[in-house]
């Protein structure tokens, strides 16, 4: 057994009896109240999952495991020469909770490596696709189709243990994490550059591999890392994160609730917001007809667009309150690399501007940015002008935190989720409308 498994073993005959403890003897303790708003409203701030492996604080952001995103940047071992920590030691910590020596980190890249074959039929089943389909759902299409992989499956077939369930999840969710960089990038060299797919290098790391396969050289070898890491996990609330967690409480295997998490995320509001920034700027860019891009030029656009009752993608957020750290991650990581980027200078210039027409709007709670509204600039300058593809690498980010969480969600044996609904009469009642 790998040292990743025994420790996450560990991790979980520790954890069990907190989990435990809580449901028998403080059972009926009350967390929060909830109100008609919520009710109607999406559930905003309805204290209803549970999860160790990240918390979203609505000032602060994203803490994975307790750590601040530079935390994680800094504590993990990393490349050589690389300013980013490897993918796979991000995978231990966020199963474990602990930072894993050199060897440790060695040991996962292997273990990737020994799963990363991607079944003959996946390229069958892209390559039959039309081309014009989306890659968020060629992408998904191809995890679901991966189903008749799973080792979970198989196990509640042969006879289901409830205490040995997740270790047939951490056998599905790791296999999902070694094949799915080479997936999407397939689907990218398929689709956008004329059908060149590029062979894995196995004695590369999955950053370097990954920018290897799609073509590009370095730093996106880092670009790749430092993108993976911070679009892993953001609690368990958000739309793909949920939708995961709740097919995967069906007891459907990891290949059903990752695929169902990715249609999420394949969603404007969610993770497709980052192409829909660079769609936006393009045609914005496109209007110019030459014209100089002034402050004043890009406020005239920003309002349209409200005005028109679209929204401004990149900007706003359900639980964050304040601008989003893995949006300034990002945006430092321009400041290094492409200051003087024509379209990084756009960014930051909604970053200048569009907080203050939100906030006179009065509508959006958070008129600050979120993390899609810089990554498309950095994979843009690195060449991925195909805006339609970013979701899918995001998608590669976010299967960390999803499959590491319903790996816990098994070993804590977590219930079927079922929440319950009302009629509206019902809701008039309770708010005493005669
Ligand atoms: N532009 C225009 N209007 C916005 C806005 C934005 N960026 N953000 C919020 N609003 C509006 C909402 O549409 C809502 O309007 P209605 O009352 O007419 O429905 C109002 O402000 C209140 O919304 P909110 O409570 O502040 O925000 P929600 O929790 O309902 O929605 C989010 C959050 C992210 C969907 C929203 O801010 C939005 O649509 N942003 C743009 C899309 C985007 O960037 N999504 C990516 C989020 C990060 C991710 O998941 O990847």
């Amino acid at each position: 057994m790998s040292t990743l498994k025994e420790k996450l073993r560990q991790k979980i005959a520790e954890h069990r009896p907190r989990t435990t403890r809580l449901l028998k003897e403080f059972g009926n303790v009350k967390v929060g109240e909830v109100t008609i708003e919520q009710v109607i409203q999406g559930m905003r701030d309805i204290k209803s999952l549970v999860t160790d492996i990240s918390y979203l604080d609505p000032q602060e952001g994203i803490r994975f495991r307790g750590k601040t995103i530079p935390e994680v940047m800094e504590m993990l071992p990393k490349p050589a020469g690389k300013d980013y920590p490897y993918v796979e030691a991000f995978w231990f910590f966020l199963l474990t909770g602990e930072v894993p020596t050199e060897s440790e980190t060695f040991e996962i890249i292997d273990e990737f490596k020994s799963r990363s074959q991607v079944p003959m039929y996946v390229y069958d089943i892209l390559r039959g696709m039309s081309r014009d389909t989306h890659p968020m759902t060629m992408f998904s299409t191809v995890i679901l189709a991966m189903q008749r992989e799973s080792e979970f499956a198989k196990h509640y077939e042969e006879g289901y243990d409830k205490m040995k369930a997740w270790e047939y999840m951490y056998e599905d969710a790791t296999n999902i994490m070694a094949r799915i960089p080479s997936i999407a990038a397939y689907i990218y060299r398929m689709k956008y550059k004329s059908d060149t797919p590029i062979a894995a290098k196995p004695e590369l790391d999955l950053g370097s591999n990954f920018a290897h396969m799609m073509g590009i050289p370095a730093p996106y070898d880092d670009v790749a890392r430092m993108y993976f890491i911070i679009h892993s996990d953001h609690e368990s609330g958000n739309a793909s994160a949920h939708t995961t967690h709740l097919v995967a409480s069906t007891l459907s295997d990891a290949y059903y609730s990752l695929s169902a998490g990715m249609n999420a995320l394949a969603g404007p509001l969610h993770g497709l917001a980052n192409q829909e920034v660079l769609r936006w700027l393009l045609g914005v860019i496109k209007r110019l007809e030459g014209q100089e891009l002034t402050e004043e030029l890009m406020k005239k656009f920003v309002i349209e667009t409200l005005d028109s009752g679209q929204v401004i993608p990149g900007f706003g957020h359900a639980v964050l309150r304040k601008t989003d750290p893995r949006y300034m991650s990002q945006r430092e990581f321009c400041l290094k690399h492409l200051p003087q980027d024509k379209i990084f200078k756009y960014t930051d210039m909604l970053f200048r501007i569009v907080p203050d027409i939100l906030l006179a709007k009065g509508k959006a709670k958070n008129p600050w940015p979120n993390v899609d509204a810089q990554s498309g600039v950095i994979q843009w300058y690195y060449g991925v002008k195909e805006y339609d593809f970013y979701t899918v690498m995001f998608g590669v980010g976010r299967a960390m935190g999803v499959l590491a969480n319903i790996t816990w969600d098994r070993a804590l044996g977590y219930s079927l989720e079922r929440p319950k609904s009302l009629t509206t009469d019902m809701l008039e009642k309770i708010a005493g409308i005669q």
